[in-house]
């Protein structure tokens, strides 16, 4: 090695170590997890990978390593830990790959799964491997079939009309996911709506529960915050506003509005396209007919993110205020949702920003009817407080309106037109109707296609393949077709964390008594793409197992974090177009995987977006020399410890653990540097028996360095990954301490000092306090009349 980063003595060739102890590990496998151990439980989770054919990325290195640091020391505390991982292995790119290349999706499958295996091996995550699964493996999704007939039994899955993508061009149905700012991924054509029949989950059903729930969960707040607004309980009013020509089919024009206290602010209604009225204006006037065509082009998220220019119809038909009596235009616009409410709004230009854009647009009127909480302009409601109004406008409406809780969340549109995702386990009988297939037929498996494209009438590539299509009914025994549409990417990551409990269960999705040893997930680690998608389809499929009776607990993750993302060195996103891709595979041939694992640990606060740097991972690489070289210089040993080494030896073992713990990994390893540091100094030595709790504390972070370096201490058979996290005693008090700062009495700021400011020095406290932002605020130009000082505890100036 010619690298003049290595600069070592001993030369610490991290390739000889690593690939030995690789083997070794994997022989003894002592890192098991036992059901029902008297320890206690840890159950640590990561989002499974999707085994994509580029391989482990260094983002999946980062975040596996980040709990993978966490869940040695939570062994090495003492704690029987689950620490599993699997393959959410069905989707999109697979499939496309079989399209292109005519490769089976399953055999592509296995060759990335092997592939990230022995990468995920080089990078030393200890999982449990004997617990892997693969949401692709038909023991598995029989699981997942099972639980979607347990749906469909109660009436939570159903098949209705729903608005999905399509590609006029390649004539196929669209994933959300296929649909790159509304064009096709892959003809580039702009998608269109189309109206389909779907398998839907009830979701919505859940709301209130995965809303009010979240009180139980340890989630961050910008988590839950997400989730609340995603299912948008929204309380108010449905009025309806009566059609003033009596010719048309709709009569009448339910709103859902939360202020129904500006009602006599109205000044026009607003449709959705879809509105069943704007439908029957469009059959006659040419121009609304016109306006619908130009809109049905745009996706719902487009029109949700085209709210800035407004757009819209007059349809020449008037519609009645149900309170004032006065007759209002009924307009159309695609900013009205259909999916939201009811459909139809009444515009409030005065108090509702988006009404206002609208009327200034079209020059529409403009009324004031709310001042300072009160109304004006309301004929006898005025000057009632607008909460007051509310209650008592509904009241004198009568039948014309009733308070409504509404919510932003849709029913979860649940089918695939692709072959790469679960069957729908359901049959089609022309005597019966839809017909479930029997519990102790599954796993329906996927027969072997040559075609991989989906239809060209929309349909799934299931559909050309006859002989599987054409059964015989379960009920009835007559001739029967197989839905031919798969579930979603979705499914098999709704309840894998339960899988791993006990995976190879052949009689139930995991046995009772072991979900009830492990259950809940202590720490669920994952991305932010996954806070109103995965995290809240997975909350709502474990409350309803736990209504069917088969999983313990309302909720299935205790608590949440989410990791931030790495960037190339410049601080764009990595990518391969850019050519600025880091691969952790070359990242370990040169420096070694403690260096990488080490490096990806200290460079920040794990929940941060951070750049890349070489010089870092240098850093870290000179960290790994020194450790290497002191433990091979037998003069900074001896029989005992110098005692000011002693105490920071103390004093690191109780920041490490409790760091980590906290997963403030990037502190921990800067305390273990501070104290090598310490000890590299002339005349300082350490006992060997303190040495190996030296290595014990370093071990989650570099397993291959400490595991080699504590066997020149110790027994052959010894592993430092199966001793004992080192107690250190209260002697080591905390360094800091905090100080109120006090303005005639009342708590103002505080300040954090370093115990090697001296405390009793009443000068030095007020002289810092009064350089704090929020203190010099209160002081300037006061006289300070007095001061007060509790020693180490509080500072109150009188002004
Ligand atoms: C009159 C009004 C007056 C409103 C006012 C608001 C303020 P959020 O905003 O989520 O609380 N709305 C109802 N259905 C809609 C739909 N399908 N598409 C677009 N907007 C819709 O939702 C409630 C408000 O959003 C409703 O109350 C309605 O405007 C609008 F000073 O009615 B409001
Ligand atoms: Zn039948």
């Amino acid at each position: 090695m010619n690298n003049d980063y290595i600069m070592t003595k001993f030369d610490y060739n991290h390739k000889n170590i690593e690939h030995k102890w690789q083997d070794i590990w994997e022989k003894k496998n002592s890192q098991k997890a036992d059901d029902f151990n008297d320890k206690p439980k840890f159950y640590a989770l990561i989002e499974f990978p999707y085994p994509s054919g580029e391989g482990l990325h260094l983002g999946h290195a980062f975040t596996n390593i980040i709990l993978d640091i966490l869940v040695r020391k939570k062994r090495l505390s003492g704690f029987n830990v689950l620490y599993p991982t699997g393959w959410d292995a069905f989707g999109l790119p697979t499939e496309n790959f079989a399209i292109k290349t005519g490769i089976q999706p399953a055999i592509a499958t296995k060759k990335n799964t092997d592939r990230f295996k022995a990468q995920m091996k080089k990078l030393a995550l200890a999982y449990n491997w004997d617990r892997e699964i693969n949401t692709t493996d038909p023991n598995y999704f029989k699981w997942t079939q099972w639980i979607f007939l347990k749906f469909y039994e109660k009436g939570l899955a159903y098949k209705a009309e729903a608005a999905v993508g399509w590609c006029p061009s390649c004539k196929i149905i669209l994933a959300n996911e296929e649909i790159i700012d509304s064009k096709c991924e892959r003809c580039g054509t702009e998608s269109e709506l189309r109206s389909q029949k779907q398998w839907i989950l009830k979701i919505t059903a859940y709301a209130d529960r995965l809303a009010d729930e979240l009180d139980l969960v340890d989630y961050p707040t910008s988590v839950k915050q997400s989730q609340r607004n995603w299912i948008g309980r929204n309380e108010g009013t449905i009025v309806k506003f009566e059609n003033a020509r009596r010719e048309y089919e709709t009569k009448e024009i339910a709103i859902f509005t939360t202020r129904i206290d500006t009602i006599f602010g109205v000044s026009f209604v607003i449709l959705a396209p879809e509105h069943p009225l704007a439908k029957e204006l469009g059959q006659t006037n040419k121009e609304v007919a016109d306006y619908l065509v130009k809109v049905s082009r745009k996706s719902e998220r487009e029109r949700s993110e085209s709210v800035k220019e407004k757009t819209g119809v007059n349809t020449q038909v008037d519609a009645v205020n149900p309170t004032s009596g006065e007759k209002v235009p009924i307009w159309i616009s695609d900013f009205v949702l259909s999916s939201y409410g009811t459909g139809a709004i009444m515009g409030v230009p005065a108090h509702d920003e988006r009404d206002r854009e609208f009327a200034n647009k079209f020059s529409l009127p403009i009324r004031e009817v709310i001042k300072d909480d009160k109304l004006i302009n309301s004929g006898k409601y005025d000057g009632l407080n607008y909460k007051e109004a509310q209650e008592k406008i509904i009241k004198d409406l009568g039948n014309k309106a009733r308070k409504e809780t509404i919510y932003h969340l849709r029913d979860w549109i649940f089918s695939r037109q692709h072959y790469w995702g679960e069957p729908i386990p359901i049959v089609n009988c022309p005597m019966c109707g839809l017909v479930p297939i029997p519990e102790d037929r599954l796993p329906l498996k996927l027969p072997q296609i040559e075609k991989y494209q989906p239809t060209k009438t929309g349909e799934s590539p299931l559909a050309n393949i006859i002989d599987w299509v054409n059964t015989t009914c379960p009920k009835c025994n007559g001739p029967a077709k197989r839905e031919t549409d798969t579930m979603p990417n979705w499914a098999g990551s709704s309840w894998y964390y339960l899988r791993y409990c006990d995976p190879n269960n052949n009689n139930a999705l995991a046995d009772l008594k072991k979900l009830r040893y492990w259950m809940p997930v202590d720490l669920y680690l994952g991305g932010a793409e996954h806070t109103t998608l995965h995290l809240l389809y997975s909350r709502f499929w474990h409350k309803f197992l736990n209504d069917i009776g088969v999983v313990p607990g309302k909720e299935p993750y205790k608590s949440r974090r989410q990791h931030g993302m790495i960037l190339a060195e410049d601080g764009s996103k990595m990518s391969k177009s850019k050519g600025n891709v880091i691969n952790p595979d070359d990242m370990i041939e040169k420096y070694g995987c403690d260096t990488l694992r080490t490096y990806l640990a200290f460079m920040g606060p794990y929940d941060q977006t951070m750049p890349w740097s070489i010089k870092g991972i240098e850093g870290a690489r000179r960290f790994m020399n020194k450790i290497w070289n002191i433990f091979n210089d037998e003069s900074k040993f001896n029989d005992t410890t110098s005692k000011e080494l002693l105490y920071l030896l103390k004093k690191t073992i109780i920041k490490v653990g409790g760091d980590i713990d906290k997963l403030k990994h990037n502190t921990a390893v800067a305390s273990l540097m501070i104290f090598l540091n310490e000890w590299e100094k002339k005349e300082v030595i350490l006992s060997k028996e303190d040495a190996k709790k030296f290595l014990i504390i370093l071990s989650p972070f570099a397993p291959y360095i400490s595991e080699e370096l504590w066997h020149g201490f110790s027994k052959k058979e010894s592993s430092v990954h199966d001793q004992q996290w080192p107690i250190a005693t209260a002697d080591v008090q905390e360094e800091n301490t905090t100080i109120a700062i006090m303005i005639n009495g009342k708590l103002r700021s505080t300040i954090i000092l370093n115990k090697s400011v001296s405390l009793n020095k009443q000068r030095e406290i007020e002289r810092i306090a009064k350089d704090d932002e929020k203190v010099g605020k209160y002081l300037e130009n006061q006289k300070i009349k007095k001061v007060f000082y509790v020693t180490g505890k509080a500072i109150n100036f009188v002004i």
